[in-house]
């Protein structure tokens, strides 16, 4: 018996309900999410709505104090969440994975909890006394990916809900069991009707971005969805936060020690075996280390255990699922096709079970390869030679997307100098995606506007109203 079987019981469907879930690792059955329709939309709407006001008169010195119970919570419940995400997602219980993503979860709470937000003066001369205020927005809908099913859902959720709203979830299709877990863990400790969520499709889920009783929408996941949240949420008007797909650079200048950074290299870009938004994609290394980066990050990469999550000596895991599965083999073999060089990986075993891909390193490719232009988001890293800052920081601004970038250097203030110049919401020196809950994190160009995370991001989930007189 699983230590997560009482917790996923509580969450599933009625038998003969429900979607199968199957674990992407083994294709065996993980548990029977709910399939829930309009009807039971509206009616989490309409509780949400209800329940909103009181949440809101309790006022953020008790509300943080919920917030800290629900991480207490949480942390209470930390294996069993941690097992039943790395069964349905894939990741591995071990390494920064599912065991770190609860643990994250429970820091988010808690950073959240604590943030300051106090009416800010504006002007007071005298004659003048304008202050600028938060107030809740009311209900707002939380919608989610698959990647980071229960971080990216507290970091939507813990900052809503300090503000006063209620909030309705919809997780992705692939991975609601980990965020209705989460959400009845979480429900131990608020009032009812503040959180919801609603296990449903995203033509059901679609309902939330053009209800009138939505305030808000907190959106991560692709360009493409965000475009269309964007169109259907236009005719009332709401307020949106949209955190899209990215397919973040990272430069390393000649002056890096290849050895010192490759592991850091590594993490950024395989986190989550690749399927992470702020993750490292398109690596551009200098002529003068090219072969040594190479050659240190291959040595790392090859010695990475990837297998079933379950398994605690495992630190990678499959692809969530076959669609992803078959957007990174396919960028590889077209990568292959063009004559680019794979340094490790690139050989998928065809007729294993689970969604596994190998580590995979593809050398000397070009710029407009699609395996560097389009978002792979797996683990799959191709490595593009360049010769001058200029050049380098020209391929890293090419694309239309900018959610992260990195620079790597011995030298912080020149790998300052040049972060500068990249179009990118973030750009971090000598790491790569490392978010911190006193942080804003958004990003440039497609990759989606406003911030989440610290006293901005708690501000976005507010509607700012000023008091002059
Ligand atoms: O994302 P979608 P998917 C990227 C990644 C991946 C691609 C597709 O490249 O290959 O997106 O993944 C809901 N109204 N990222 O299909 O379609 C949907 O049901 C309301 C990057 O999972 O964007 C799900 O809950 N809801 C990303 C969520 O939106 C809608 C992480 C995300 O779905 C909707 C994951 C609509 N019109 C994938 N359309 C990142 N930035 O981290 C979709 N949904």
């Amino acid at each position: 018996m699983e230590t997560y079987d009482a917790l996923l019981a509580s969450v599933s469907a009625e038998p003969g309900t429900g979607r199968t879930i199957l674990d992407p690792a083994t294709g065996e059955p993980v548990g029977e999410a709910p399939v829930h329709g309009l009807e039971y939309l509206e009616a989490a709407v309409s509780a949400a709505q209800e329940a909103q006001p009181a949440w809101a008169a309790l006022g953020h010195s008790a509300r943080s104090a919920a917030l800290l119970k629900a991480a207490d919570a949480v942390e209470r419940s930390a294996e069993e969440l941690a097992q039943l995400l790395s069964r349905e997602q894939g990741k591995p219980l071990n390494g920064p994975n599912a065991r770190f993503e609860v643990g994250a979860c429970v820091a988010w709470l808690r950073a959240t909890a604590n943030l300051p937000l106090e009416p800010e003066t504006i002007v007071d001369d005298g004659q003048t006394r304008a202050e600028l205020h938060y107030k809740p927005i009311g209900v707002v809908a939380a919608i989610g990916p698959w990647n980071w099913p229960m971080m990216i859902a507290i970091w939507q959720i813990a900052p809503a809900l300090r503000m006063g709203n209620a909030v309705v979830v919809k997780p992705s299709g692939n991975t609601p069991l980990s965020v209705l877990a989460l959400a009845t863990v979480l429900n131990e400790e608020l009032p009812e009707g503040i959180l919801s969520v609603v296990s449903c499709g995203r033509e059901v889920g679609a309902r939330l971005t053009d209800h009138p009783a939505i305030g808000k929408i907190m959106f991560t996941g692709s360009t493409a969805a965000g475009r269309a949240i964007i169109k259907s949420s236009a005719d009332t008007v709401k307020r949106l936060t949209l955190e899209l797909g990215g397919n973040d650079a990272g430069i390393v200048l000649p002056d890096a020690d290849p050895k010192a950074i490759a592991e850091d290299v590594f993490w950024g870009a395989f986190l989550n075996t690749g399927q992470t938004c702020a993750a490292l994609k398109r690596l551009y290394v200098h002529d003068d280390i090219y072969d040594a980066v190479c050659e240190e990050l291959t040595a790392v990469a090859a010695a990475m255990p990837m297998g079933n999550g379950l398994d605690e000596d495992n630190v990678l895991g499959p692809l969530q699922n076959k669609a992803q599965y078959d957007v990174v083999a396919g960028l590889v073999e077209a990568a292959k096709a063009s004559g680019a060089r794979v340094l490790l990986g690139g050989n998928p075993e065809p007729d294993q079970p689970g969604y596994f891909y190998p580590t995979t390193l593809v050398a000397d490719i070009d710029n407009d390869n699609p395996l560097v232009a389009e978002e792979q988001f797996g683990p799959a890293l191709p490595i593009i030679r360049y010769s001058t800052i200029d050049e380098a920081v020209e391929k890293a601004n090419a694309l239309e997307v900018g959610l992260g970038a990195s620079v790597w250097s011995s030298d912080v203030s020149a790998a300052r100098g040049v972060a500068s110049r990249i179009q990118a919401g973030t750009v971090w020196i000598n790491r790569h995606g490392a978010v911190d809950p006193r942080i804003p994190f958004g990003g440039a160009k497609q990759s989606g506007y406003g911030l989440e995370f610290g006293v901005e991001g708690l501000k976005a989930l507010g509607v700012p109203q000023v008091i002059n007189g």
